[in-house]
């Protein structure tokens, strides 16, 4: 690893020059104008989406739902992890979060007055099958078929991550979670458990959200990792292998779940694939941009194995004795053709081409870079475009079904004494993202829909509660959710399917 250490997303220290200038210049290239649905005001096209766009929200279950030892749910490797001092800021844990196992039916009644006919939430591992493998946990089956039934009956579509994070911590217990092949299995044989119970309700089905975030950020040499277990390894080597697990579980699971359901469904991986963005849109640093998105290592030992059954170009040579064990079949278990690839879209890196043995830079971000309030968080809304224009163009996969899973950014929300939160720069961020994604539609690529993270604020991870990526505040303290106004701007957007 060249880079010193791991932001949240990705690696510290990427990044380059931008600005919104794509964004002007997508804008101004819309052929044309047309009236708003009220008739007034002239736009672009460019920022249309079609009918059929799925625009949803997204959450996941150890952030939100609380009850953390209610109806037999038993501890997650996060429940543990957010007890140790100082792991979590200010020893925040989920054990009540924003209460959603109690609250869901408000909360779904917040999507509906949203518009969303799409959600996107995680079932918890430890809720279903308490002990990792073996007995499942009806009741814990029984929550999420009061939250989905309660959804259908608002008109919005379930779209179910089998694995957000949360793995029992028996299995950590029991041979160390990700580090073993067994944890594979296991995950395979819980996701049987599940489809096999709730496939008649939900035929979106996710395996596994941002294999980076709890193999890389969860296993670490050295210094502590910021993300559970939490465990420090010897060599880097372990790390690879738990990052080969996870895809093999990913496999595995795509397998299962195919052969659990009881009615035709679709199958997508999540990922926080890491995005190349041309500095100037060139064709030499277009050309940079694709060979940093196949090469550089997160994405060529997590997106690439999955999409294509082999790791990216020249990755395992450069891990050497580091690279994993892998055993026979796994890149064919591991490639299993998806029906739909979730990308979890929130920043990108600057590139450009460069007379160097790799043929590209990766600039570095000026201090003054605007950002939102995460460290890792860099204004990039290019991303958006390049991040759906480079699966096609650099990995090949040009029919493959994208969707954004997630998009959104952490905000310092206040209420004011009115009662209201006037989130002005997440609806600067949104609207700036939006506008490429509807950038790559209008040029035909194939994404066909987008999860704004999240509908809630919520426990985000080693910041518990100190970070807010609701478009809905929570009051932690009273569990009020109060819309904020990048909720009435969702809405607005969703209501008339363009950028506002
Ligand atoms: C992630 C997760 C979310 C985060 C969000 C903000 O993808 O990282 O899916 O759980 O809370 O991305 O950091």
């Amino acid at each position: 690893m060249t880079h010193p250490s791991f932001t949240r997303r990705g690696f510290l220290g990427s990044l380059g020059f931008g600005s919104l200038a794509l964004d002007s210049l997508a804008a101004g290239s819309g052929e044309g104008a047309s009236a708003t649905s009220a008739g007034t005001a002239l736009r672009p096209n460019v920022s249309d989406f079609p009918p059929d766009f799925q625009w949803g929200v997204a959450t996941s279950a150890f952030q939100i739902e609380g009850a953390a030892s209610d109806d037999g749910r038993k501890p997650s490797v996060w429940d543990t992890f957010s007890r140790v001092d100082g792991r979590v800021k200010g020893g925040d844990t989920g054990d009540v979060a924003c209460d959603h196992y109690r609250r869901f039916a408000g909360d779904v009644k917040l999507m509906a007055d949203l518009g969303v006919k799409h959600y996107r939430f995680s079932i918890s591992w430890p809720r279903i099958v308490p002990d990792g493998r073996g007995a499942v946990n009806d009741k814990g089956i029984d929550f999420y078929k009061r939250l989905v039934d309660t959804l259908r009956d608002h008109g919005i579509r379930p779209h179910a991550t089998l694995f957000h994070w949360d793995s029992p911590q028996a299995l950590e217990d029991r041979y160390g979670s990700w580090r073993s092949r067994e944890m594979a299995k296991d995950f395979a044989d819980y996701c049987s458990a599940v489809v096999s119970r709730l496939g008649d309700r939900i035929t979106d089905w996710m395996t596994i959200n941002e294999i980076f975030c709890f193999t890389y950020m969860g296993y670490g040499v050295g210094g502590t990792p910021q993300h559970a277990p939490g465990t420090v390894v010897k060599r880097k080597k372990e790390v690879q292998q738990t990052v080969h697990h996870a895809l093999l579980a990913h496999g595995l699971g795509c397998q299962a779940i195919r052969a659990a359901s009881p009615v035709p469904c679709k199958v997508a991986l999540v990922v926080n694939c890491d995005t190349y963005v041309p500095v100037i849109e060139t064709p030499g640093n277009i050309a940079a941009a694709k060979k940093a998105f196949l090469a550089e290592e997160h994405n060529g030992t997590v997106l690439v194995p999955a999409l294509t059954g082999e790791y990216g170009p020249g990755v395992l040579e450069t891990l050497g004795s580091e690279a994993p064990e892998i055993a026979a079949r796994d890149m064919e278990i591991i490639g299993q053709p998806l029906d739909v690839l979730g990308i979890n879209l929130y920043t990108g890196q600057y590139t450009r081409a460069a007379e160097n043995s790799r043929g590209y830079e990766i600039l570095g971000m000026p201090e003054s870079y605007p950002k939102m309030q995460m460290p890792w968080l860099n204004l990039v809304p290019e991303s958006m475009y390049w991040a759906i224009r480079l699966i096609g163009e650099a990995i090949g996969k040009k029919d493959l079904p994208l969707v954004i899973s997630e998009n959104g950014c952490a905000s310092d929300d206040q209420v004011s004494s009115g009662g209201e939160v006037v989130d002005l720069d997440r609806v600067l961020y949104l609207r700036s993202y939006l506008r490429q994604a509807s950038r790559a539609v209008a040029e035909g690529y194939p994404l066909k829909g987008y999860f704004q993270w999240s509908l809630l604020d919520n426990f985000e991870w080693s910041y518990g509660y100190a970070r807010r990526f609701g478009m809905v505040h929570v009051d932690f303290a009273t569990q009020k959710r109060t819309p904020k106004q990048s909720f009435e701007w969702y809405r607005q957007v969703i209501r008339e399917g363009r950028v506002l």
